[in-house]
């Protein structure tokens, strides 16, 4: 409770205390659509993944926030082909956060809404897969009976803290996703600026062009076990899921 009368900013009901994002210095000179999906709710947490209000994904990803401990729920979505290759993206321009860098298949914040949220694990889960489902279609082009709720797999929890550009940063519990599908792409440019499937022998390759930058929270995933559950996509990748532990990175 301590952490609610640390931040002022936190709405313990959906009722915005906080300024609305479009009207606002700290987002001054950004692109407008993304100002704009700064007004959008996050889940905030406690360290144990518990529900303890909402706030602005701008509140959120102010490092002057998350310096005094501000936590939100997210997930990272993985989205293999038939082929077992992996999609990745580089993220837009426009971005505020992490633009221009390459990152997993889909990244984004389950809503402080009803179908979102969730106390226990088994409604988290559902929640950040609904939430999955929208975000592949928003940034991707990916229609939802392309990746059904019931082919995500919930491998486990993560626990990162990742500053961006000084004033920006993240903090989160992110839900790991996989889903193996064969999809149709048509990117929205405003979120994604390239696409591209890599099996594990061409992202290593990519991993060490320093040309190429990645997100923190890929590179987290990336050097523990991405390549573990990769090799067991078809195979053994159970032993892997539902992971109760928070996994703190
Ligand atoms: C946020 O991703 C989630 C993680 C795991 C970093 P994002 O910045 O791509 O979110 P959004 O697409 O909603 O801006
Ligand atoms: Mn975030």
């Amino acid at each position: 409770e301590h952490i609610l009368r640390m931040f002022p900013e936190i709405n313990t009901q959906l009722a915005a205390h906080s300024r609305s994002a479009t009207q606002d210095n700290d987002l001054a000179g950004y692109d407008e659509e993304q100002i704009r999906l700064m007004d959008e709710v996050c889940i905030v947490l406690d360290d144990n993944d518990t529900p303890i209000g909402s706030a602005s994904k701008k509140v959120c990803h102010l490092m002057e926030n998350i310096d005094k401990g501000l936590l939100h729920r997210a997930f990272s979505c993985f989205l293999f082909d038939s082929e077992n290759r992996l999609l990745l993206q580089q993220r837009a321009s426009e971005k505020i956060t992490f633009p221009d860098m390459w990152t997993n298949t889909c990244c984004s914040h389950p809503l402080g809404i009803p179908g979102e949220t969730g106390s226990t694990l088994e409604a988290a889960v559902a929640g950040v897969k609904r939430a999955a489902q929208r975000k592949l279609d928003q940034e991707l082009g990916i229609k939802a009976h392309q990746v059904p709720i019931d082919n995500f797999e919930f491998l486990t929890r993560i626990h990162y803290k990742a500053p961006s550009d000084g004033k920006w940063g993240e903090h989160e519990i992110d839900y790991i996703l996989f889903i193996k599908a064969d999809v149709d792409l048509d990117a929205n440019p405003n979120e994604v600026q390239a696409t591209k499937y890599v099996s594990e022998g061409e992202l290593k390759e990519m991993f060490t062009d320093d040309k190429l930058l990645f997100t923190p929270w890929f590179k987290l995933i990336c050097q523990s076990m991405m390549f573990e559950w990769w090799e067991h996509l078809d195979s053994g990748l159970e032993k892997y899921m539902n992971e109760q532990e928070i996994r703190r990175m």
